[in-house]
């Protein structure tokens, strides 16, 4: 893996440049797998207090909304009455499917991502977001990724699917699949839907831990819900800045691990001579699965 001096610096230079508020983690501690400590002893009252009306708000709405799963491993996770600690996780976690979270200071280079998924290791960021930005952060923060990421982390199927995803990053960055696996990655670890008996579900960490597109992507007429197809999903486009235009469903986990089974390398090189598809897009033969 290149963690030379030089591509920190390169690292650094692309996120000042992609982020509005500059960079907001304290990166001068981290190693070089940009681990740090997480430090919970410095936490404040008033990010404590602010986490808990992040979490009181987000339970109340993933009833009905978030997939079993998700709604299970919370109940178990114990970290409704403040910012948990990291280290007491871990041990539920190594014990359920032997993942751990690493403290991160915020965003990681795509290389140092993919390898702490390949190696079971999910990077947790430790900052929290001001009470101003109760509602809509750019970058993920340690509410977005803990309460959004880590429920599902206690699932073996998924827990295998997202190590076989970073396994799959390192091997896609040297062909030029990055664009490809960041869309697959967008549109179902962070704004993926689900089948259920009972109806659609999110299972989507961006969507769990939004107060608004938790009942947006399952109730508003806008969006679409389209079936998951793997080349349909890594050729579309996606927005960052605005709730999603359109979800991929997937019927049941095993299919978004068999779906991604396939060596990638023929399809990289056969989406690269197609034009991607706008984020609005409703092809021929597909059908909003909500309707
Ligand atoms: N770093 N901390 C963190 N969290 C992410 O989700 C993340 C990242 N670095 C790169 C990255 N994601 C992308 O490579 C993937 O979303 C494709
Ligand atoms: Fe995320």
């Amino acid at each position: 893996m290149d963690t030379s001096a030089f591509s920190r610096d390169a690292f650094f230079k692309t996120l000042a440049e992609k982020s509005t508020h500059g960079i907001r983690g304290d990166y001068s501690q981290a190693d070089e797998q940009y681990v740090i400590a997480q430090d919970w002893a410095a936490y404040t009252p008033e990010q404590h207090a602010l986490w808990r009306r992040l979490y009181q708000r987000q339970a109340k709405l993933v009833p009905g909304r978030a997939c079993d799963l998700f709604i299970d491993s919370l109940m178990q996770l114990d970290a409704a009455d403040g910012i948990p600690q990291f280290a007491r996780t871990n041990e539920a976690l190594m014990q359920a499917t032997g993942w751990q979270l690493v403290a991160v200071p915020g965003l990681v280079p795509d290389q140092v991502f993919f390898a702490h998924l390949a190696g079971r290791r999910f990077p947790v960021t430790v900052w929290l977001r001001q009470p101003e930005e109760f509602d809509y952060i750019v970058e993920p923060d340690v509410f977005h990724d803990f309460f959004g990421h880590v429920p599902l982390l206690f699932n073996p199927v998924f827990a295998d699917h997202l190590q076989a995803y970073g396994q799959g990053g390192l091997k896609a960055l040297p062909l030029g699949g990055l664009p490809y696996l960041a869309r697959l990655y967008w549109y179902t670890i962070e704004f993926g839907l689900i089948e259920s008996p009972q109806g659609l579900r999110a299972y989507g960490a961006g969507i769990l831990s939004s107060g608004g597109e938790i009942d947006y992507c399952l109730a508003s007429p806008k969006p679409r819900r389209i079936a998951f197809d793997l080349e349909r999903v890594m050729c579309t486009l996606y927005k960052i800045d605005s709730y999603q235009e359109t979800y991929f469903v997937i019927r049941d986990f095993q299919q978004l691990f068999d779906d991604t089974q396939p060596d990638f390398t023929p399809i990289y090189a056969r989406l690269q001579n197609r034009d991607a598809l706008p984020a609005d897009s409703l092809l021929p033969g597909e059908v909003d699965l909500l309707l």
